[in-house]
């Protein structure tokens, strides 16, 4: 397959997931829209083209991780496993509910394809360091992505993480910034700004840096991922510049963090995703 059938492919895929996490949080009626919107794309990418897991053995012990370190994204990782083949996505409609194995945070004991618990802001990177060395320190190849906020960027661990991840030359590990200018209750201008911008401070803790001037673009992900893997020494940041709620019809206009709307709304939202992936499935085909 050439490069131009894979990125119609990979749209493909990301469509899929934009409709699936709408239709995962719909049934619970109230999520992270927003947050895990921004990232479809990227999670299209990256389990369409790049990580190297399997899905019907998801222990495999050389498995590539992936760390949602914005954990509250669950619902995109749980529609990006499901199409992938990890369990029925349907499964995932139970989100949130009693007894589900899909929280709204991602959770390594109760969902398979989740390689490490995270919800608490800072963690998940830190974790995500800790495994990228633990696997150097077995000679092991495998890479560790981790999905970082830029909100959540102003947590000081996110930094001694990073400090930590550059200290021991962890250059399988990746780091994806969803930059999508907003966080929970405001831009993130507005609470706390980083003067210098996300990608100057990764590179100042001694990491590589790769800017996506568009992180809804399929191409610009599949491209930039593809240099982070060539890259040698250190660990590397991929600042992805996406719109919170993409496609979302109620969250893209606010960039709202968490939605509740009314069931209409939901059904309305839904039913856009699905002409949405009938038009890029149908434009993949020409
Ligand atoms: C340590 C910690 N503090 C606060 C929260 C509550 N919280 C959940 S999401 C969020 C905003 C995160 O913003 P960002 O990382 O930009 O996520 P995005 O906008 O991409 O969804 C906050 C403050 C949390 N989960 N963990």
């Amino acid at each position: 397959m050439n490069k131009e059938e894979k990125m119609k492919e990979l749209r493909v895929f990301a469509a899929r997931i934009r409709l699936e996490t709408m239709r995962i949080i719909s049934h619970f009626g109230k999520g992270h829209v927003g947050g895990s919107m921004s990232l479809a794309d990227a999670f299209a990418v990256l389990y369409g083209s790049i990580i190297n897991v399997d899905p019907e053995n998801p222990a495999w012990e050389d498995r590539d991780y992936c760390v949602l370190s914005k954990g509250h994204a669950g619902p995109v990782m749980y529609a990006t496993l499901g199409l992938k083949g990890f369990f029925p996505v349907e499964e995932a409609y139970t989100l949130n509910q009693n007894g589900t194995d899909f929280p709204s945070h991602t959770d390594r004991t109760k969902t398979k394809g989740v390689d490490l618990t995270t919800g608490s802001l800072g963690q998940g990177i830190s974790e995500a360091a800790g495994a990228a060395l633990g696997h150097k320190l077995l000679n092991k190849s495998n890479y560790v992505y981790v999905f970082v906020g830029d909100g959540e960027c102003d947590e000081g661990q996110v930094w001694e993480a990073a400090q930590f991840a550059a200290h021991y030359h962890l250059d399988h590990m990746i780091a994806l910034v969803d930059n999508n200018g907003r966080q929970l209750d405001g831009t993130t201008d507005e609470v706390m700004s980083h003067p210098k911008g996300i990608g100057a401070k990764f590179e100042a803790f001694g990491w590589n840096v790769i800017d996506v001037k568009d992180g809804n673009d399929v191409e610009q992900i599949y491209d930039a991922l593809t240099k982070a893997k060539q890259t040698n020494g250190n660990p590397t940041a991929i600042i992805l510049h996406t719109i919170k709620g993409k496609g979302a019809t109620f969250a893209e206009p606010t960039g709202a963090h968490s939605s509740s709307p009314a069931k209409e709304v939901w059904d309305e939202a839904v039913k856009a995703c699905e002409e949405s992936l009938a038009e890029i499935e149908k434009e993949a085909s020409l």
